[in-house]
């Protein structure tokens, strides 16, 4: 398998060459252009141009980092009601595998530790053998919302567009296990990728996380290697990938080769220290908050965006608009969604679907109407089946700047 500081385009070769302190030099010779102002692009920039050329088969994504490549959906691109290909975010913990139709061709699957039988599964041997499940699932990164915390936490400053739903294609994990034989020692799963680490060390993962066996068994947790009826795109984990939905988006590993039954809690990069985890009791904002003290994040909470329109939007006082978006709520259903238009002060219901299936976001509609000239903001908030709510501020503050499920607020302009 080859990968990105091999034979990929121009910009890799200037990310090689970044770290090699031949930087400029190597952008300019990748752009064909000089770049006259050279000497004051900051220490690990990557010019725009060449990020933008990671991002191929993408529209419109907000670029947060290209080492690791990052980018999140603007919120108003997210108003399919199945996320496109082209409108999906991506998380990358390392480098984007450059795959040859033969690493594809001989891609295997393989399933072993606390097992009866090891599997070795080609792509064709999951099309074929196994029953296929289509389903509309949604993932969101852990740090969605990470962007409003404060005190602010490191990572990626996403704001709301670290989500998505489309339709995955593919087994389910249960069944594969199955096949493999479960023995009675296993507990937890452990998730391996054809992404190189950062660093280039082969011997590190980018990322490697887990499931308890339950979440793995469940029926919505699939291995799929189809999207939207098509290939997976390239960013989201073609040819296969894992989704465990509702759980934050780490759990679904992108570009799979094997998943390891393990008969203890996974201990692989980003399992442990504060990685995906949350204080086990909460904590005032700031506080530093020991290994021990934290615990591993299952289900996300109950969350909405508001779709269209986009903030900034101008209608007529009196006049009836449309706002509508979309809500879920990790392993729970989305029960009620309300709208405000007066700061929270009052709420409207609004009109809600039922999910297509378990694990697919709910669409909300309400029609509204602004009183008077002047500057309004709509407010969306969705309620779980658990009864729990967004808040309007954040919610309780942790050091990484997980699970910020505040509300979404639109500008409206009355005139
Ligand atoms: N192999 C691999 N899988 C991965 C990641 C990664 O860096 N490498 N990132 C994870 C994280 S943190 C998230 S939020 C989701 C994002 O999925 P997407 O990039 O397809 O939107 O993929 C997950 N799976
Ligand atoms: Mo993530």
């Amino acid at each position: 398998m080859s990968h990105p500081s091999g034979d990929q385009p121009q910009h890799n070769l200037s990310r090689r060459a970044l770290f090699t302190g031949a930087g400029t030099a190597a952008f300019a010779a990748a752009l064909g252009l000089p770049i006259p102002f050279a000497r004051f692009l900051p220490e690990g920039v990557i010019p725009v141009a060449l990020a933008q050329d990671g991002l191929s088969g993408k529209e419109g994504l907000t670029i947060l980092g290209d080492r690791p490549l990052n980018a999140e959906t603007p919120v108003h691109l997210l108003d399919e009601n199945v996320t496109s290909a082209a409108h999906m975010f991506v998380r990358n913990n390392g480098l984007t595998p450059s795959l040859t139709d033969e690493d594809i061709a001989n891609w295997t699957l393989s399933i072993d530790g606390e097992v009866e039988r090891p599997l070795t599964l080609s792509l064709d041997d999951l099309r074929g053998d196994f029953q296929q499940v289509a389903l509309q699932l949604q993932i969101e990164c852990g740090g969605n919302g990470r962007k409003f915390i404060t005190p602010a936490a490191r990572g990626n400053q996403w704001s709301f567009g670290a989500v998505s739903c489309a339709e995955w294609t593919g087994v389910r994990l249960s069944d594969v296990l199955s096949r493999a034989g479960l023995k009675r020692s296993a507990v937890y799963t452990g998730h391996y990728s054809a992404d190189l680490h950062l660093s280039g060390d082969p011997e590190k993962h980018a990322i490697s996380r887990g499931v308890p066996i339950a979440k793995a068994m469940e029926p919505h947790t699939i291995i799929a290697h189809a999207m939207n009826g098509d290939d997976i795109p390239l960013l989201n984990g073609h040819p296969l990938r894992l989704i465990a939905p509702g759980w934050p988006g780490s759990c679904s590993q992108k570009w799979l080769t094997r998943i390891a039954v393990l008969d203890h809690e996974h201990d692989g990069e980003k399992m442990t220290g504060q990685s995906y985890r949350i204080p086990k009791t909460p904590v005032a904002p700031g506080t530093e908050v020991a290994d021990a003290d934290m615990k591993i994040i299952e289900s996300m909470p109950v969350k909405s965006i508001i779709t269209a329109p986009q903030t900034g939007h101008r209608v007529q006082a009196g006049d009836v608009f449309e706002v509508h978006g979309h809500a879920w709520a990790g392993d729970n259903d989305v029960a009620a969604m309300d709208v405000s238009i007066d700061f929270g002060a009052t709420w409207a219901r609004a009109d809600l679907t039922r999910p297509v299936n378990r694990y697919a976001w709910q669409h909300w509609r309400a029609d509204l109407t602004l009183p008077q000239h002047g500057y309004y903001e709509v407010w969306a908030r969705a309620t779980d089946n658990d009864g729990r709510m967004q808040p309007a501020t954040q919610p309780g503050w942790n050091p990484r700047g997980y699970l910020n499920n505040l509300m979404h607020r639109i500008a409206v302009f009355a005139l």
